[in-house]
């Protein structure tokens, strides 16, 4: 019987040589395919022995390392669903997580164990492991007692391998079921799409917990076995001196701000890259062509969601058509994409309206949250992604807007109403709104425009201090007003449109 585990694909690419790298850090420590293979082996039977069971979910909150690659693997092999989240994320954020996945095991850095134990105590979490940026901690110590267990379970192509929280417009995050078939037909999907060869070496800096660097990056290399140089983060010096060792690069737009604002990068420094690739955010149609002219490349832009993985490419050979500055290319292989009303309903091409898209890659639903489930899908099995687009008479589509309320600064979603929310808690506050201002590093900037009460002393910085053990750091605003009314229209909505006009430019 064939397995649909997405480790059992994954592995049966791995180089038959088992000490080709697959991971190597710019300090120079190297895992090879063998240690992957043994490694995540040694994991699984650790987590076996720590009662988890197929469909039972580990929660993993740690810094990018090769380890913590491994233990997705592990994950993986156990049939285990992988629940990775973001290292900014706070202890309240987390106490939630941890609440609404109710994992069988939680790894997290060492130096937050104590404060994480409590939370996993609360919630029934079996065992609490630590793992550490260096690869240390006390999952690597237990794995001394540990054998390497080859088993990989069977696995339908509907079981669910990986959870990635996702905010909503109301209400708290929430949990998008990937099954290992959504993971798998996108992986190869763009594996083929992206002409990946023999040889090729990915240059990695994106995190690990989301969709682009944990299953865009990584599987595609994995599908390849090829060798990645795996960044701990975005750092401009070792990105400039890895660039003429590397092949394909992925990342957020800011990535590519950030090159083109350094007079070193230029044409010679990417001459041996065959492709970059942008996406999570809209790439500016001045960094594309800015880029082009520096470097003689054009950035393939590519679109997609954590419901969904990748949805959308510009093509990668020119015979397919060009890759053109504001679109974000064609539906990938086998996606089914049409622009609607609001109420479903497909409108002619060229017109505007929200994005909805079917296919192998799109998700099966919301953990435990039927209700958001159905909301966000139509009778037809089509999913509503929240984005407003267009569609040329040959299929290209290109995003023109948001029909929800998101901010998305250097990457990372921010939705205002958790902001929102946390600010009008604060002593003294009547109101708030919170919007996303132009930036150039980031994208977008959190802007919070607040109502004070009447005589109430508070400032700026107190608003910020209060977000400080509420909220992830990239969530914060960067700058805090103050109004006396927030514009409204006659139905007593905010009026974010008029806020955002009238802060723009502020981040110059
Ligand atoms: C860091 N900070 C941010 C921030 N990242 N603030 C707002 N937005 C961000 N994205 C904070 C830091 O805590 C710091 O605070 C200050 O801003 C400056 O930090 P920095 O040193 O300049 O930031 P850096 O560490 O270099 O990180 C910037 C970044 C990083 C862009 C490299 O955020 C990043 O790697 N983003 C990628 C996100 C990503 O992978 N998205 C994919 C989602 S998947 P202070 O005050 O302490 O100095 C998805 C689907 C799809 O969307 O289509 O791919
Ligand atoms: P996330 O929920 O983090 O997966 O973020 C997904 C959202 O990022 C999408 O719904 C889009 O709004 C946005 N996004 C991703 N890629 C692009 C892109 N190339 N252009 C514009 N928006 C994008």
């Amino acid at each position: 019987m064939s397995n649909a585990n997405l480790y059992a694909l994954l592995a049966s690419k791995f180089p038959a040589d088992e000490k080709a790298v697959f991971l190597e850090s710019p300090d120079g420590k190297v895992m090879r395919y063998g240690d992957l293979a043994s490694g995540s082996g040694r994991m699984a039977d650790l987590l076996r022995a720590s009662g988890v069971e197929p469909g039972d979910r580990v929660v993993v909150q740690v810094e990018k390392s090769a380890e913590a690659v491994a233990l997705y693997l592990a994950c993986l092999r156990v049939g285990a669903i992988y629940i990775p989240l973001n290292t900014a994320y706070t202890s309240a954020e987390l106490d939630y997580f941890v609440g609404d996945a109710k994992p069988r095991v939680l790894v997290c850095a060492s130096h937050v164990l104590n404060e994480l134990q409590g939370i996993a105590e609360t919630h029934g979490v079996a065992r609490v492991l630590s793992l550490g940026a260096d690869g240390t901690g006390s999952l690597m110590s237990a794995l001394v007692d540990t054998v390497v267990d080859d088993n990989v379970a069977q696995c339908a192509g509907s079981d669910i391998a990986a959870i990635l929280y996702t905010s909503g417009t109301t209400g708290r995050s929430k949990g998008a079921m990937l099954s290992h078939d959504n993971l798998a037909s996108n992986a190869v999907a763009l594996h083929k799409m992206w002409g990946f060869v023999p040889g090729d070496v990915l240059l990695h800096a994106l995190p690990i917990y989301h969709v682009h660097g944990l299953f865009v990056a990584l599987h595609c290399a994995l599908l390849n076995g090829s060798k990645v140089w795996f960044l701990p983060k975005f750092d401009i010096e070792t990105v400039l001196a890895l660039l003429p060792k590397s092949t394909v690069m992925m990342g957020v737009p800011t990535f590519y701000v950030r090159l083109l604002g350094d007079q070193r990068f230029d044409r010679s420094l990417s001459e041996h890259m065959r492709l970059f690739v942008a996406g999570s955010a809209p790439l500016l149609a001045e960094t594309f062509s800015e880029f082009e002219d520096r470097t003689g490349q054009r950035i393939l832009e590519r679109y997609g969601m954590t419901e969904a993985g990748m949805i959308t490419s510009n093509p990668y050979n020119s015979d397919n058509g060009a890759r053109i500055a504001g679109s974000v290319g064609y539906p990938l292989h086998g996606v089914e994409a049409r622009v609607c009303d609001d109420g479903g309903v497909e409108l002619p091409r060229g017109e505007p309206g929200t994005l909805e898209i079917k296919g192998p890659n799109v998700f099966s639903g919301y953990w435990q949250n039927p209700e958001k489930t159905a909301l966000e899908f139509r009778d037809d099995g089509f999913f509503i992604t929240g984005d407003v687009s267009k569609m040329d008479e040959d299929g290209r589509i290109s995003i023109v807007g948001r029909a929800k309320d998101l901010i998305i600064s250097g990457g990372f979603n921010v939705y205002p109403k958790e902001i929102e929310t946390e600010i009008d808690e604060i002593e003294g506050v009547v109101e708030s709104a919170v919007i996303g201002i132009a930036h150039p590093d980031f994208g977008e900037g959190v802007v919070a425009v607040v109502v004070k009460q009447a005589g109430v002393m508070v400032e700026a910085a107190d608003i910020i201090a209060a977000l400080k053990g509420r909220l992830a750091k990239f969530k914060q605003p960067k700058k805090v007003f103050f109004v006396d009314n927030l514009p409204r229209n006659t139905m007593g909505k905010v009026q974010k449109k008029a806020l955002r006009e009238e802060y723009a430019g502020l981040f110059g």
